[in-house]
């Protein structure tokens, strides 16, 4: 009897010991990945295999990717234990990203001392990624592909992949061929630049910035800034890291967080003050909330988990403890202070979210527009139908209809009582929590065709008069009436028409309307085109327009004639 009671107490202390919501539930509903990096050598301990697989949805491996330790010798990979990764990581529902390519740390001593000139360099290294990247290809999603190239000055790095031989290409020519090289042998792979001590704005961040810019505006593929965050307890200012990260993501490009830890002083056996573990807490919250201000930062992930197993200790003598859980896998401060951040921190929407959900346009919205907004960063973990629960869009304080939502994309009519205003101030709130409020301008009409495949161009989305969709096995006929669905149409007279005047183009020849206006039976905000073909359409596939009071519809949408 005895026995039974400890045995039930122990398991509810077990059970308490977990956390309720796991960091990659809470990172799931903000839309980001929660990141650890991974040793294969643990995989075998128990309480770090679980605490991995139960807390995190992304995995990277801390070392097993190196060109030292995947490559050992000229013509010998070593697939172990990055394929040990690759497995986990499946198993467990975790995005794989790769780390790293192009290093001039961890290179193996046959490519060190080869003697090898910039030529063989440049082969080697194409034939590396290459090799390693298409191994990989369609499991990791985001690779680090080149890391740590400029110096703390803004210059860049003497490395064997730049000058010592290097791959014979000056300035940051050889990362560009790297990126090049890399998006050759997986071009679905997302293309990051990591770098430490470029958190915050400084010299060697302006160096990183002008290189990304350069990059970005030469169509170079990058996708995205890795910012290391190896901390002490004395980090860059939060607004000189926004201040970083927002011209990053003004560029277009994603940031993630790539490293994450803060080392404390810790005594003989590892242990850090109170004080310091709250310090060490509150840079946590902050750079996670920091996060979750950019819909394009979209991973936060720390340089292992456990203070069991960091490269703190052996790198920096009487340092440690830089992680969010400790030695026996307890979450510690740093680890409520993330989770506190993902469950309060406001959701945040960008100016130029809120499209038209038929053509995407973006530049303004008209009132019963079906819209879409990308990139609000909280919201559902998975695709929820109205009503969605905690969910409010406000149009100048009013709630519009919703349709749909999960976190980053929501879709909602605006509402047709912002009609005669020049712009609405839209918001976003989820679970009470707020978020900024951004001014989308407001047009009478703003017309987009939705399209068969929703990408907003193509076939259009288009029925002939018995209902069967125009496709070419039913092609639109001549003398037939389509109908034509849109949304943008602006505002309803009272006998539920479109209020402004609508015309209609088939291969630019007028076709006369018969009908524009509510679409029965669909949501209001559903426009409903009924056109005939006249008899002077050319064949085949043609571009298909519509009209509301001289605002045309997007360019690219087609209709197939007999
Ligand atoms: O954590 C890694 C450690 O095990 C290796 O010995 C070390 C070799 O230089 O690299 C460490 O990881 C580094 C990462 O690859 C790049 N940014 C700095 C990390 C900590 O040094």
């Amino acid at each position: 009897m005895r026995r039974e009671v400890f045995a039930v107490l122990a398991l509810l202390a077990l059970s308490c010991a977990v956390p309720a919501q796991p960091l990659r539930d809470l990172a799931a509903a903000r839309g980001i990945r929660v990141g650890a990096a991974v040793a294969p050598g643990y995989f075998s301990e128990q309480p770090y295999a679980d605490t991995l697989a139960r807390e995190f949805n992304q995995a990277q491996p801390e070392n097993a990717m190196k060109f030292g330790l995947i490559h050992p010798a000229r013509d010998t990979y070593n697939w172990t234990d990055a394929d040990a990764i690759a497995a986990f990581a499946a198993a467990h529902g975790q995005a794989l990203r790769g780390h790293t390519l192009v290093w001039h740390n961890q290179v193996p001593a046959w490519l060190a001392n080869g003697g090898f000139d910039s030529t063989r360099m440049a082969a080697i290294l194409q034939d590396h990624i290459r090799t390693v990247v298409g191994r990989y290809a369609g499991r990791v999603y985001a690779w680090d592909v080149v890391n740590e190239a400029f110096n703390n000055d803004g210059t860049l790095r003497g490395t064997l992949w730049y000058d010592t031989p290097g791959i014979g290409l000056s300035g940051t020519g050889y990362i560009e061929q790297a990126l090049r090289w890399t998006r050759d042998a997986d071009p679905g792979a997302k293309l990051f630049y990591n770098d430490y001590s470029a958190e915050g704005s400084n010299t060697k961040s302006d160096a990183i910035y002008a290189m990304a810019r350069d990059f970005k505006a030469r169509g170079v593929p990058l996708d995205g800034i890795g910012l290391q965050m190896h901390f002490t307890t004395s980090t860059p200012s939060l607004a000189s890291m926004e201040a970083n990260i927002r011209r990053l993501t003004d560029l277009g490009l994603e940031v993630q967080i790539t490293e994450l830890d803060v080392r404390l002083p810790v005594d003989a056996s590892g242990v850090a003050s109170a004080a310091n573990l709250a310090a060490q807490a509150k840079i946590y919250g902050d750079v996670t909330a920091l996060c979750l201000k950019f819909p394009l930062c979209t991973a936060i992930q720390t340089w292992g988990f456990t203070d069991r197993h960091s490269w703190i200790p052996s790198s920096f003598a009487g340092y440690g403890a830089g992680l969010e859980f400790d030695a026996s896998y307890q979450p510690k401060p740093a680890y409520d202070a993330m989770a506190a951040s993902f469950k309060t921190a406001p959701p945040v929407i960008a100016a130029g979210a809120l499209t038209n959900a038929a053509s995407y346009a973006a530049d303004a919205v008209s009132p019963g527009e079906i819209a879409v907004l990308f990139g609000a960063t909280w919201g559902p973990a998975s695709l929820q139908l109205a009503p969605v629960s905690g969910l409010r869009l406000l149009f100048d304080g009013t709630p519009a209809t919703l349709i749909y939502a999960r976190v980053g994309q929501a879709s909602v009519v605006v509402p047709f009582s912002v009609a005669g205003r020049s712009s609405t101030q839209l918001q976003y709130e989820y679970n009470g929590v707020a978020s900024n409020a951004v001014a989308v301008p407001l047009r009478a009409a703003v017309p987009g065709i939705f399209t068969l495949d929703s990408s907003g161009h193509g076939p259009g989305a288009v029925l002939d008069s018995a209902y069967r969709v125009i496709s070419r096995d039913n092609p639109a006929r001549r003398g037939d009436v389509l109908q034509v669905f849109a949304t943008g149409g602006g505002a309803l007279a009272a006998d539920s028409k479109l209020a402004a005047p609508v015309s209609a183009t088939i291969g630019g020849v007028d076709c006369p309307v018969q009908y524009a206006g509510a679409a029965p039976g669909l949501i209001a905000g559903a426009v409903q085109v009924n056109l005939a073909v006249p008899a002077g359409v050319p064949s085949g596939e043609q571009p298909l327009s519509i009209a509301v009071g001289g605002a045309a519809s997007q360019p690219g949408v087609t209709v197939v004639v007999q």
